[in-house]
């Protein structure tokens, strides 16, 4: 599809439960014509359409269309990318690794051809690992390339924090640092409800924030057992959204999210999850702050597990 007059351009690579839900919620929140992607033929074009023929009730004016062919995402803004197999029951997100890293290459160096002024969201887990992947075989400067992780680990730690306090999730506010995985560090020093500290807040004691760290952990695994036929969808691509108004818009909003580190919290080289600011630019800033040392200690781990699976990207011939 054509890039319409002073109107941004979203592409998704991906339009199943994520994908189809992004195509949606960006012609809802107006955020510009949107390029649906996949590699079943069909699927993208039956969603497209099906969304367009909402938009009559909905006051909406901006153009959804599916698409099998990757010219058609040429001169995209931003690109979010779905492509990949999600978790079963008794799936670990490493076990997605060897049939998602496939499949990533070959995006990789599509959405490169077609589409190298944008700014990429990767979305398909592993997460940390796919957005390295990403950004190593589409060679795009760092700061281009995000991963979609924190906002939606901390999107369930506020979920779960609401259930407890009574207090609206829109009010609360925290970080999650490190991989997307079984050891992400929930960061309870730096989590508010409304402006209070979370363990000053009455009624909350360390046991209830130590089950709801717990469970936000395994947040994925959780809805993966519920639907039995895959992992969540909404959450993520709210979060998604998210993240790209911020970048479209220039909005210039903090997240926690999966960004590139050279040096920052100690390690380099690898995309983990932290703090950081999304702008027009992409990453516009990493905000690096202080951790004590179990925290640091936490995220080291977290890193490292990050670092072992680069490790097996490299070993597989993945990042070439
Ligand atoms: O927090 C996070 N980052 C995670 C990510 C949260 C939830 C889901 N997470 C992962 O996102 C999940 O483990 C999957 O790896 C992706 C997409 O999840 P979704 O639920 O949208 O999976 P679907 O419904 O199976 O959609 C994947 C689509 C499907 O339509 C395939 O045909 C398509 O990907 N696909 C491709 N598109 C483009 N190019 C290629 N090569 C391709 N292969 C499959």
């Amino acid at each position: 599809m054509k890039k319409r007059f002073n109107r941004k351009k979203i592409s998704l690579i991906g339009a199943g439960n994520i994908g189809g839900n992004l195509a949606l919620m960006a012609a809802q929140k107006g955020l510009g014509d949107v390029v649906l992607f996949d590699v079943v033929p069909g699927l993208p074009q039956g969603k497209a359409l099906d969304i367009m023929q909402s938009f009559a009730a909905q006051n909406i004016h901006t153009q959804v269309s599916g698409t099998n062919d990757y010219k058609d995402i040429d001169g995209s803004d931003i690109v979010i990318i779905t492509a990949g197999k999600p978790r079963l029951p008794g799936m670990s997100r490493d076990d997605l690794l060897d049939i998602n890293a496939k499949i990533m290459k070959d995006v990789a160096l599509n959405v490169k051809k077609h589409a190298p002024d944008s700014v990429v969201i990767v979305i398909s887990n592993p997460l940390d690992a796919m957005v390295y992947q990403f950004a190593m075989i589409s060679g795009f400067e760092k700061n281009k390339v995000v991963g979609m992780s924190g906002i939606l680990d901390s999107s369930r730690l506020r979920t779960f924090i609401s259930m407890e306090t009574g207090v609206s999730p829109y009010d609360i506010r925290t970080f999650v640092l490190g991989g997307h995985g079984d050891d992400m560090v929930p960061l309870i020093r730096y989590t508010y409800v409304g402006g209070i500290p979370l363990l000053d807040f009455p009624g909350i004691t360390k046991e209830k924030v130590d089950k709801m760290v717990e469970r936000t952990r395994n947040g994925g695994a959780e809805i993966v057992n519920l639907l039995k036929t895959g992992s969540a969808f909404y959450a993520p691509a709210v979060g998604a959204i998210t993240m790209a108004e911020s970048i479209l818009s220039d909005q210039r909003r903090i997240f926690s999210a999966a960004a590139f580190v050279n040096g920052e919290y100690g390690h380099k080289d690898i995309f983990i999850c932290i703090p950081v600011i999304l702008g027009g630019n992409g990453v516009e800033k990493v905000i690096e702050i202080n951790l004590n040392p179990d925290e640091k200690k936490a995220l080291d781990k977290s890193a490292h597990s990050v670092e072992s699976s680069k490790e097996i990207m490299t070993k597989k011939g993945y990042l070439t």
